[in-house]
């Protein structure tokens, strides 16, 4: 059969409020054109983000029953480490609220100024926390990987000749850690090849650094391995992700993404100081080590949710259903992202709006027309996301994108096809669209909060 269909039947709905324009504008001018603002009951379909929004299935709310809420040693605990070192044999696994808190932690223990982590492009949360410490983050992913237009099958690959000269150039001593982002978010949710991974590993070996993953995406980044990269067509999703985590030292995991659950995540690792660091600092702020800031509950749906996310029949459905809607834009004549990513579509909002300057931010100026045509809430992933200097200035990010993300297990086809409509309308009459400004921002991660208004 050519027609891919959704692998689940629909056992519990939740209504969608429909909007009109006028009712839209209100809404929206109240939230001051920040599309984070927006009280979520007013939005039709919701892309803002894949993240913590996954429908979970039967068998997880059935676990959810079985969470054991002790304060100490439960056993969802165990449940939960057992589901996760299936997957990626860690020695220590460390459970937190979610990604960034993982984060935090492990760059509290091996940050600091003077410090560099590499990366093939870090998440602004990674970023952030590399950053609040005083150590820097720096991005080294492959040039293929910086070109919109570009099909290559692994864009997500890091330039593995720019790594080795770049820890020459800073020196072993001031680089803890490399690491590599599974898939690459912040450069269109493309995978990173097992290659690419195995030949990082070889560079951090060579100089005695570990490599860590961002794992948010592990088993996303695991399927194109299997389609796209020689020798592993024959191979198990559950032996490919073996295989990634193999040349890792430890990882952080946002389980919102992955994990199909709507809270948590983990920081994992095979250092004994550090993890004995990473706990201390984990009782501090997050809760005891076998919990973290999370209900029992929760890891036993983390532990569900892994079993899922590596089942061959979901991961075709997910890949598939996204280049879907990649294909249908491509067709309407909306550049975008190329290859598709994998939990994303990626409007390269720079080239759809050549008219409007990168500071004043076209994928903004698009993201606001998209609510307003017909109630979708996209992220903007560009110069409102990446521009704003250490320093207070302000200068262009590489990509002025719009991510429309995709919640796994949620929306249908039709869902779909209505947002490919709503694009294709816009992009119809796109010269109308105008450039946005600024009018307030906080000093860090300023989308989340910044207020915008038009230009003219
Ligand atoms: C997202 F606008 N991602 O893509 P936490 N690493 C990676 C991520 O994608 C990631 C985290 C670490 C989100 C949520 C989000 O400014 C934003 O569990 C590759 O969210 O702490 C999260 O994991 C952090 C969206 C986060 C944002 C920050 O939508």
């Amino acid at each position: 059969m050519k027609t891919i269909i959704e692998p689940f039947k629909i056992k519990s709905v939740e209504p969608i409020t429909m909007t009109n324009r006028v009712e839209r504008e209100r809404f929206l001018r109240k939230a001051n054109y920040n599309l984070f603002k927006l009280d979520s009951e007013h939005v039709i379909i919701d892309l803002l983000t894949d993240s913590g929004t996954s429908s979970m299935s039967a068998k997880q709310w059935a676990a959810i029953m079985q969470g054991d809420e002790s304060y100490a040693g439960s056993p969802s605990f165990h449940r939960f480490q057992k589901a996760v070192q299936h997957l990626m044999p860690f020695k220590h696994i460390i459970p937190t609220h979610q990604g960034r808190a993982a984060e935090k932690i492990l760059f509290s223990i091996i940050g600091g100024k003077g410090k560099y982590i590499p990366n093939n492009t870090h998440f602004d949360t990674t970023r952030a926390n590399i950053e609040f410490t005083g150590a820097i983050g720096v991005d080294l992913v492959i040039e293929e990987g910086k070109n919109p237009a570009l099909e290559h099958p692994f864009k997500g690959n890091i330039n593995l000749e720019r790594l080795k000269a770049f820890i020459e150039e800073k020196g072993v001593e001031n680089i803890p850690v490399v690491m590599l982002t599974v898939t690459n978010n912040s450069g269109g949710g493309q995978p990173v090849s097992m290659a690419n991974i195995r030949a990082t590993k070889e560079i951090c070996k060579q100089y005695g650094i570990p490599l860590f993953i961002d794992a948010c995406r592990f088993a996303e980044n695991a399927y194109f391995i299997k389609i796209r990269e020689e020798g592993y067509a024959h191979v198990s999703i559950e032996n490919i992700v073996k295989e990634m985590f193999s040349y890792a030292d430890g990882c952080t995991m946002s389980a919102k993404k992955d994990a199909l659950v709507n809270i948590g995540g983990w920081l994992a690792m095979n250092h004994e100081e550090w993890a004995q660091h990473a706990r201390n600092l984990l009782i501090l702020t997050e809760g005891f080590p076998t919990y973290g800031g999370l209900a029992g509950r929760d890891l036993e749906a983390m532990a569900v949710g892994l079993e899922e996310v590596v089942q061959e029949d979901y991961l075709h459905y997910r890949i598939t259903s996204t280049q879907y809607l990649g294909n249908h834009l491509l067709k309407a004549g909306i550049p975008i992202v190329r290859p598709a990513g994998g939990h994303a579509i990626y409007i390269d909002a720079r080239a759809m709006l050549p008219h409007i300057k990168p500071l004043e931010y076209p994928g903004q100026s698009l993201a606001v027309e998209m609510y307003l045509h017909a109630g979708i809430r996209a992220c903007e992933i560009g110069t409102v996301m990446f521009g704003l200097q250490p320093d207070g200035t302000e200068k262009e990010a590489a990509m002025d994108l719009v991510r429309l993300a995709i919640p796994r297990r949620v929306y249908t086809q039709s869902h779909i096809d209505y947002v490919i409509e709503a694009l294709t309308e816009i992009n119809e009459r796109k010269h109308e669209l105008g450039g946005m400004k600024i009018t307030w921002q906080p000093p860090q991660l300023r989308h989340f909060t910044a207020d915008f208004d038009f230009i003219g």
